[in-house]
């Protein structure tokens, strides 16, 4: 049925005015492209708009033939014109989803506020540091911290110490023998020896090192472990200084809250001797399984240097008297972090060294 639409519809898109439908169409597809939401979307609106046979421009275009030639030359600039812009709006559109896409990556990748990771470093072993703690405490009071050989003779370690042959002490040691008269030092005790054979008086020493004894390797006992010992020589030195120091130093290793106190021991190189102890930091004195209900802990053993030593060392003993002592690094270790195997220290496993660092 023939209603003068037809025709009418076939026309109407010069009689409107090609301007007005290239405008349009530019318009739509500028707010097309705006919106598009991603890559996919833009490919589609590209056909829809672009596409060379079926897209909205080619359709317009298509009634190039049937225009007036006087109009076909602007119309053909117009048109032209129109598909720039609206490649213009596609390409615009692709640039800022790919901005947004990689503001998405930039986000997520890096976020600037955070804080570095921080580089995986070494940290000093927990031995090293008590030590370091140890030394740092008489270095401050004027003493040496020196060293001595591992491998020591029989002399050093027993004769000089006051420990005659026949002497229990020296089954006490469990001590590695070496060839004829020689031995791995059961304590440090040798080297201050050597050094007060070496230094007229006064002397004040500490020594640090390793010391080895015939031990079965357990929760609280190995084959070796670490010792710092000490020394102060001098005239007028007495046992009131001793016990200045020992307390000054377990505070400084525990802290200024803790209490000490000198139990009565035996050694056979000092006279009188001592036991340092430390009230338990776990309770407080009151008696707990750290301490095992004592409220007290070990922190080592002291007293006034024996007057043969200091005779052997050729030290009068009528002239100068000396007080000395000796701790293990690894249970003041243990006691300061709250480790309770021996074994631990000598396993450099990472994951405990770490909690150190
Ligand atoms: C200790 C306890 C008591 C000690 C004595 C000496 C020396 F060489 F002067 F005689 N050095 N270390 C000593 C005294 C060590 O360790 C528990």
């Amino acid at each position: 049925m023939y209603d003068g639409r037809s025709d009418a519809a076939i026309f109407t898109f010069w009689d409107d005015g090609v301007d007005e439908k290239l405008t349009a169409l530019v318009a739509d597809a500028r707010v097309r492209a705006a919106a598009a939401a991603d890559a996919t979307a833009l490919e589609t609106l590209r056909t829809e708009f672009l596409g060379r046979k079926g897209g909205k421009l080619s359709a317009v275009m298509a009634g190039l033939a049937r225009m007036p030639a006087a109009d076909r030359a602007q119309f053909g600039k117009d048109a032209n014109e129109a598909k720039a812009a609206i490649e213009e709006a596609l390409d615009g559109a692709s640039a800022r989803l790919d901005n947004a896409a990689l503001a998405g990556t930039l986000e997520r990748r890096y976020d600037v506020t955070l804080s570095a990771i921080p580089p995986r470093t070494g940290s000093l072993h927990p031995l090293r540091r008590t030590l370091e703690d140890i030394a740092a405490f008489f270095r401050m009071r004027g003493f040496a911290v020196i060293m001595g050989p591992e491998v020591e003779t029989e002399f050093y370690a027993f004769e000089a110490m006051n420990i005659p042959k026949d002497h229990p002490a020296r089954e006490g040691m469990d001590t590695f023998y070496l060839p004829p008269g020689t031995l791995l030092r059961p304590h440090t005790s040798p080297v201050q020896m050597r050094a007060m054979q070496t230094y007229p008086p006064p002397l004040a020493v500490i020594v640090p090192g390793k010391a080895y004894r015939r031990d079965a390797l357990d929760a609280s006992h190995s084959f070796m472990f670490h010792q710092v010992e000490g020394l102060h020589v001098d005239r007028g030195v007495t046992f009131a200084h001793l016990k200045g120091f020992a307390a000054d130093l377990c505070r400084h290793l525990m802290g200024q809250d803790r209490s000490t106190r000198f139990r009565p021991s035996y050694f056979p190189f000092t006279e009188p001797s001592a036991e340092i102890d430390i009230s338990c930091g776990v309770c407080n004195g009151v008696g707990c399984r750290v301490c095992k209900g004592s409220g007290w802990l070990e922190m080592g053993g002291c007293g006034m240097v024996h007057p043969n030593v200091l005779r052997l060392a050729g030290y009068d003993p009528e002239e100068y008297t000396g007080w000395a002592w000796g701790l293990g690094i690894e249970r003041i270790a243990m006691l300061r972090h709250g480790i309770d195997d021996i074994r631990l220290f000598i396993e450099n496993d990472p994951a405990f060294l770490e909690q150190f660092a």
